[in-house]
């Protein structure tokens, strides 16, 4: 396969209503679109991922770009052909800059299942000997709030037909929302997403959370802490969830060899693609770590991409891959999958195609492989 056509649209998506984490609060989704073209004349989307704030990564939205448009595209432009997508790395000599590497590796996987007469998540199921789910259960991650606000979100969202909810926290003070959330909803399936707000001195209050039934806890202490992760795991009675740890297989390693967590958060732009993400998954299989996939507030055509590696058999536990309608009211894809009995309904779910709107802006800007 070779690109013949590789161009760059930045958009700015408002939210709905903030949303608020430990490390920011978003109202505004900066994404960057890449548009990718193959000589047989099929087409992919790609959404860079990275957030304008540097709380959960120090990758972000202009030095992703830059990446991008300065190390990552002259590479492909001097390829003759795109080479395969295996364990080798498409820039080998491009250290880190993950989200900009998944930006154009994740659509490359688009042009490459449709080359083929798959859908992505058929493509992706037979590189790792799995089956496909038509049709899965999906989680809601709700920002930061009060008692009475979250109340109310999960109502709707066990309503809509969400399966599992997710509480942001900020601090211990958040906790007592928890606790009430769960006295509320008796039988809701309950995760917290501390975003490494909290510290080893706060273990007993976190151990607290036994009595509301939390399932798990993600990334409660600071990325890079594998250490301080598995002495709060050894004295907590519920998962730790690994997120902005996790950057690559590695990471996994260290975290099976340390005991930091008995789960994982996989969100392909974080690790850089879904080369990498499916070399994640075979390991935390192998080591009975329950790994599923986390969303980075994308739009339609981004939660696509986690979306199709969610509908993978080995995924078991709800992902916060739904409607990314939750976030945005003006969708930049004509089609999105609908939340329907209870089960986010996938089946041979196309590459998204964009709204007329936003084809013409795309078609507006330069081709960077001309
Ligand atoms: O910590 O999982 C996180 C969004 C942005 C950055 C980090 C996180 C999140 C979410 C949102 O929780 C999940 C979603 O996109 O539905
Ligand atoms: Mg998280």
């Amino acid at each position: 396969m070779r690109l013949t056509e590789l161009r760059v649209l930045p958009v700015a998506v408002p939210l709905r209503q903030p949303f608020r984490s430990a490390h920011e609060q978003l109202k505004m989704r900066q994404l960057t679109l890449i548009y990718l073209r193959s000589d047989a004349g099929f087409e992919a989307v790609g959404e860079l991922e990275a957030f304008t704030e540097p709380g959960y990564s120090p990758e972000l939205q202009e030095s992703e770009r830059q990446a991008l448009l300065e190390q990552l595209v002259p590479v492909l432009k001097a390829a003759p052909t795109v080479p395969e997508l295996t364990a080798e790395s498409l820039w080998p000599n491009v250290a880190g800059h993950r989200m900009a590497k998944a930006a154009i590796e994740l659509p490359l996987w688009s042009l490459k299942a449709q080359e083929a007469g798959l859908t992505l998540a058929e493509l992706l199921a037979r590189s790792v000997g799995d089956t496909v789910q038509p049709a899965i259960p999906v989680g809601i991650s709700l920002g930061v709030a009060d008692l009475a606000t979250q109340l109310k979100r999960i109502k709707w969202a066990v309503t809509a037909g969400y399966s599992r909810v997710k509480l942001k926290v900020a601090g211990l003070d958040d906790l007592s929302t928890v606790k009430a959330v769960r006295q509320a909803f008796p039988r809701l399936q309950l995760i917290v997403d501390g975003n490494e707000a909290f510290q080893l001195t706060d273990a007993a209050a976190l151990a607290t959370l036994a009595a509301a039934e939390v399932i798990m806890i993600e990334q409660p202490l600071r990325a890079g802490d594998f250490v301080g992760h598995a002495k709060l795991q050894a004295s907590l009675p519920f998962a730790i969830c690994l997120d902005e740890d996790i950057l690559s297989v590695e990471d996994v390693e260290r975290v099976v060899r340390l005991g930091s967590a008995r789960s994982l958060n996989l969100k392909p732009s974080r690790v850089g693609g879904f080369v990498e993400s499916l070399k994640i998954l075979r390991l935390a299989n192998a080591h009975q770590l329950d790994c599923w996939v986390g969303g980075m507030v994308e739009s339609s055509v981004g939660r696509y991409y986690a979306q199709s590696l969610a509908q993978l058999s080995s995924f078991k536990f709800p992902g916060d891959v739904g409607p990314s309608e939750q976030f945005f009211t003006a969708p930049l894809s004509t089609w999105q999958p609908p939340l329907r009995n209870r089960r986010l309904q996938l089946g041979d779910q196309p590459m998204p195609k964009l709204t007329p709107e936003m084809a013409a802006r795309f078609q507006r800007q330069c081709n960077l492989l001309a």
